[in-house]
């Protein structure tokens, strides 16, 4: 299904777009809430009481409802045009000092170029500040329903203009180092993405199992050895027997997914600069790997046991 939706906002700040293939419904949600900018949805007074703060909630109950069900979410407008520049400014920091972590997922032959890196925030400052200040983890911590929200890391998405590499489809999940459902996935564009080129999910795929990892280009099974997971469907051979989701976004807006949906993107004419974070939930532990995970922390496992939350200076408690 694709969840391309218009873009204006009903009065109630929802709308629900119509799928154009498998009949679902998408749901997006418009953060037109003033009150999301503070830190009180509102107070209670009852008459010679004193005034009661309501807790904040930073996300519609629907968009909440919809991420536990299809494992992806799209939350318009959720970032102001300051923190959608100060990540841009902390971009533009990290491609001209990449960190040891920084990769080419395209080919040489490409006519653009995807580049991505990770695990930044220590060292770039703008995205620390957006981390620490932008309402991000509060809207993780809603989708998660989780009490607290740990970050697990940063990740920076680069589709130069003209890149022809797509991302294939994957699972996050089985990349990494941790273990549990209570996590969440934000990506969001500082570019205009249009439908073409916009980050895709498989709706409902991350209620099923683990699928094999691979290598992007060369489909190298380097994580679990072969034959210990079952293999991905063939997604784009065959697109419309799956529930595919995906929106049109502009700067502000961000997807939410769950890190074992299914993903992927195609490439882009554009320039395409994307932002992620990935945030750990109450249930999230550490699963040391006998291979090198994606992205490494190298040394974690002398640091950290197996089974227990990733309390450790790298994954601060944000919420
Ligand atoms: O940006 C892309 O093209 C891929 C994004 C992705 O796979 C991810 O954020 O996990």
């Amino acid at each position: 299904m694709d969840g391309a939706s218009p873009r204006h906002a009903m009065e109630s700040g929802i709308h629900t777009a119509a799928s154009t293939r498998a009949g679902n419904l998408a749901t997006a949600i418009h953060m037109t809430d003033p009150a999301y900018a503070g830190n009180l949805a509102g107070t209670v007074h009852s008459p010679g009481h004193r005034r009661y703060p309501l807790p904040m909630s930073y996300v519609d109950p629907q968009a909440v409802a919809d991420y536990a069900r299809d494992g992806a979410v799209v939350i318009r407008g959720c970032f102001t045009p300051e923190q959608v520049e100060l990540l841009r400014e902390g971009v533009a920091r990290n491609l001209a000092e990449p960190g040891p972590l920084v990769a080419v997922a395209s080919e040489s032959s490409d006519t653009g170029r995807f580049v991505e890196d990770f695990c930044n925030w220590q060292r770039i400052p703008e995205y620390e500040e957006f981390i620490r200040t932008s309402p991000a983890a509060h809207i993780a911590r809603e989708l998660m329903a989780s009490e607290h929200v740990r970050l697990y890391h940063d990740h920076l998405l680069v589709k130069e203009a003209k890149t022809q590499q797509r991302t294939p489809w994957h699972q996050d999940q089985p990349y990494y180092n941790v273990e549990g459902r209570q996590n969440v996935s934000m990506w969001m564009p500082l570019d205009p993405v249009p439908r073409e080129s916009t980050l895709e999910f498989v709706a409902g795929s991350h209620l099923g199992p683990w699928l094999m990892p691979r290598t992007f280009r060369d489909e190298q099974a380097k994580w679990f050895p072969e034959g210990t997971l079952g293999e991905l469907p063939k997604i784009e051979e065959d697109r419309d027997a799956f529930p595919i989701l995906g929106w049109e976004l502009e700067p502000g807006d961000a997807v939410w997914f769950h890190m074992l949906t299914l993903h992927g993107a195609a490439g882009s004419k554009s320039l395409r600069r994307a932002f992620s974070l990935r945030f750990l939930g109450d249930d999230m532990v550490h699963a040391p790997r006998a291979w090198r995970t994606s992205p490494e922390f190298a040394g974690l496992v002398d640091e950290l046991p197996a089974g227990v939350p990733m309390d450790h200076p790298l994954f601060p408690v944000l919420v």
